[in-house]
């Protein structure tokens, strides 16, 4: 059962307003909050009483000028939004000033914002960047946002929305954004068949049977979402790419999607199989340098170009967990990537080529693999490639340093890559936002160019000058009404778009605009949750992977698994990584161990090296130290391990309480789904402690601290 996109955003109505209104609650008993089910994600728009009388005094007029599919967008957002958050029916669209008003646009046109004479700082900021200022025209106050493009007018509206709904201060506004990385992408892992690889959140949200002539109303929500935060990329379907999306029958769906995000700035890509001209293209070979394959390649551009003109480009995973790729005919990965490069070059797009590659070949350490391969091809990669990092060298894990080729690559574009599905951070069942974890990560200092070369700037193109830059998330929301199983789920997709626009953003930040806009500005509320958000990823690592542990796992990535030994290779084991014997435990990466800190840059390399000066959080990813070996805190080892388990397991449960004291305060449906899933949360932790623990004391031989 879909609703429409409408009711996606004036179900409002049916909220707090509309229980006042009904009559049956007097202002001294506490409201019945209306139960939510999270579809309608961080653009809820509730009434905001007061604060919006206060605000309706600046905005009795909305004013949005142009006339393209996106100015249209604009005039159908801001109304619905101001209707829902000034609690009564908003102003309706006009095009001239005749009252306190909000205008929306470009310049080009709009007289009154032309009037204002802000062309020479708009060039600055760019087609997706934006002016928000308190001006005047006429007699009248106006609130003006204003862009060189629509798009940018479209989240500069957003921007404002936000301000909004977090009841910010509005009468004088002078802001100037725009966005610090250019291609800031969603990565979704569907398969055609509507199954989705670690995805904890139902079916697929593309119907693939039913386009391109059903339009399911649920992605133009996707896209009003990404929309919100500045996401202007999507790369469909999963990166073990089948080939059948490059069909035509496929295509003419697929273009179906991308003609329906154009107004809202989403450009569509696709996840390529390397060996697609023998798939479907009924070639004998996918070799890179063969002259049929080139042309296959070419021709399908070509194709792809006339259905979808603004199509982003390729995202491919070659050479990786069992996928085709160059490597099968002796090339290497950037013969593989120019070749689809050289497709796509003349149309604008580009080769997003993962760097998610670990081949035993290389060296023993997984964890050393692709940055030995990548760094040997820097220079050779077309213009139009970019090259995909995780943040970690292993894959996703809840703790990892920051991966070497961040700022290791001088002539290569390089996106970052992180994981907003949590598939080793508690899948759709734990309370973990990510902010905070991104945040270690793009604030790592990798001194590629001396101090402050940190990974955000680096992906900025501020460490060496890039040509694109690119922040990618991958998003596995599915068809269950909230999207992404937990509802706290939700807060890392805004996060991974709001640190696309600009990674230097503060993690608490980004945790109280949306704890504000998903769950209303009641001051407790909103300090209450923000503050479990900021604990809740330090807690996971906690009650699964401290010290600098990692991989504990086996199976589908969720319960703990030290133990696990057996797998197709070694480095899909636990054990290969913990190392644990009677001696000891950790990874020695060392230089006098298998030198893998040699990766980083000499002040980053001889800080992890060091003993004395390596972050404990990382202190067994990169050495292997004696179960008696004394931590910072004085304790040994051993008991400093059983410490962290101890504490995050209490830490968990702690969490539970806390979310307890907001019944009431929050609509019971939301507040129950999430107490329900923070039980198991509670459960798991202990049994994460417990089995951790037990293992290890197999090992170590010391008595278990008790806490
Ligand atoms: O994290 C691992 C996942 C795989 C995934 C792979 C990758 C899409 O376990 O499911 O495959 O990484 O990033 O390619």
């Amino acid at each position: 059962m879909q609703r429409s996109r409408r009711e996606f955003v004036t179900t409002s109505l049916a909220g707090v307003a509309g229980l006042y209104a009904a009559g049956g609650i007097t202002a001294s008993q506490p409201p019945q909050l209306a139960p939510e089910d999270g579809y309608r994600l961080w653009l809820r728009f509730e009434p905001l009483g007061e604060r919006g009388a206060a605000y309706r005094k600046l905005i009795q007029q909305v004013v949005v000028h142009g006339s393209s599919p996106t100015a249209d967008v604009i005039r159908r957002e801001l109304t619905a939004a101001l209707d829902g958050l000034l609690g009564s029916p908003a102003p309706a669209a006009q095009t001239s000033v005749s009252a306190p008003a909000v205008v929306v646009g470009t310049p080009k046109d709009s007289t009154i914002l032309r009037e204002l004479r802000l062309d020479a700082e708009l060039a600055t900021l760019g087609p997706e960047g934006f002016i928000i200022r308190t001006a005047r025209t006429g007699k009248h106050p106006i609130i003006a946002i204003a862009s060189q493009a629509d798009v940018g007018a479209l989240y500069g509206t957003y921007h404002w929305l936000r301000l909004l709904q977090t009841a910010a201060p509005i009468d004088t506004l002078n802001i100037a954004e725009r966005p610090k990385v250019q291609i800031r992408m969603l990565n979704h892992w569907d398969n055609m068949d509507g199954t989705i690889e670690r995805g904890y959140a139902g079916r697929s949200l593309w119907q693939w049977k039913d386009l391109p002539g059903t339009i399911d109303p649920r992605y133009v929500d996707y896209a009003r979402a990404n929309a919100s935060i500045g996401i202007n990329a999507t790369a469909i379907n999963s990166v073990n790419a089948n080939a059948i999306v490059f069909t035509p029958e496929y295509l003419a769906k697929v273009a179906a999607l991308a003609t329906m995000w154009r107004p809202y700035g989403l450009r569509v890509y696709l996840s390529a199989n390397f060996a697609s001209p023998i798939r479907i293209g009924g070639l004998k070979t996918a070799d890179p340098l063969d002259p049929g394959v080139i042309a296959w390649w070419k021709a399908k551009a070509d194709e792809i170009y006339k259905l979808i003109p603004d199509f982003g480009g390729f995202l491919v995973k070659a050479n990786s967990e069992g996928q085709p790729g160059p490597k099968d005919y002796k090339r290497n990965h950037a013969e593989g990537a120019n070749c689809l490069a050289d497709a796509v070059a003349p149309h604008g797009g580009n080769v997003i080529w993962r760097a998610f590659i670990y081949d035993e070949d290389v060296d023993p350490d997984r964890a050393k693999r692709a940055y030995i391969e990548f760094t040997k091809l820097d220079g050779q990669f077309r213009p139009n490639v970019l090259v995909q990092v995780k943040n970690g060298a292993i894959d996703f894990m809840p703790r990892e340093p920051f991966h070497p080729l961040f700022g290791a690559l001088k002539q290569t574009p390089v996106l970052a890559e992180v994981q907003a599905t949590q598939e080793y951070l508690g899948q759709g069942r734990h309370l973990v936002y990510l902010g905070t974890m991104w945040e270690e990560f793009l604030r790592a200092d990798t001194y590629a160019k001396g101090k402050g070369s940190t990974v955000g700037k680096a992906i900025e193109g501020q460490v060496h000058p890039y040509r694109v830059t690119g922040f990618v998330s991958v998003l596995n929301p599915g068809l269950d009404r909230n999207w992404c199983g937990h509802h706290f789920s939700q807060s890392n997709w805004y996060a991974s778009g709001r640190l696309a626009w600009n990674p230097e953003l503060a993690a608490r930040q980004i945790a109280d605009e949306w704890t504000r806009m998903t769950f209303g500005n009641d001051p407790k509320t909103v300090d209450t949750i923000r503050d479990v958000m900021m604990q809740s990823r330090e807690i996971f690592v906690n009650y699964t992977m401290p010290l600098g542990l990692h991989h504990l796992i086996g199976g589908n990535h969720y319960a703990p698994m030290p133990e696990n030994a057996k797998a197709p290779r070694a480095d899909w084991t636990a054990t290969y990584y913990h190392q644990a014997s009677t001696d000891g435990i950790g990874f020695d990466r060392t230089m006098k161990g298998n030198q893998a800190v040699g990766q980083y840059f000499p002040p980053v390399r001889d800080m992890f090296d060091s003993l004395a000066t390596c972050p404990e959080e990382f202190l067994l990813w990169f050495h292997r130290c004696g179960w008696d070996y004394k931590t910072k805190s004085g304790e040994t080892l051993w008991n400093a391990l059983c410490t962290k388990y101890q504490n995050g397991a209490r830490q968990a449960a702690e969490i539970e309480a806390t979310w307890q004291s907001l019944a009431g305060r929050i609509d019971p449906q939301r507040h129950k789904e999430v107490a329900d899933r923070l039980a198991i949360q509670v459960a798991d932790a202990a049994k994460w402690r417990d089995q951790i623990l037990q293992y290890f004391q197999g090992f170590s031989k010391r008595p278990i601290l008790s806490k």
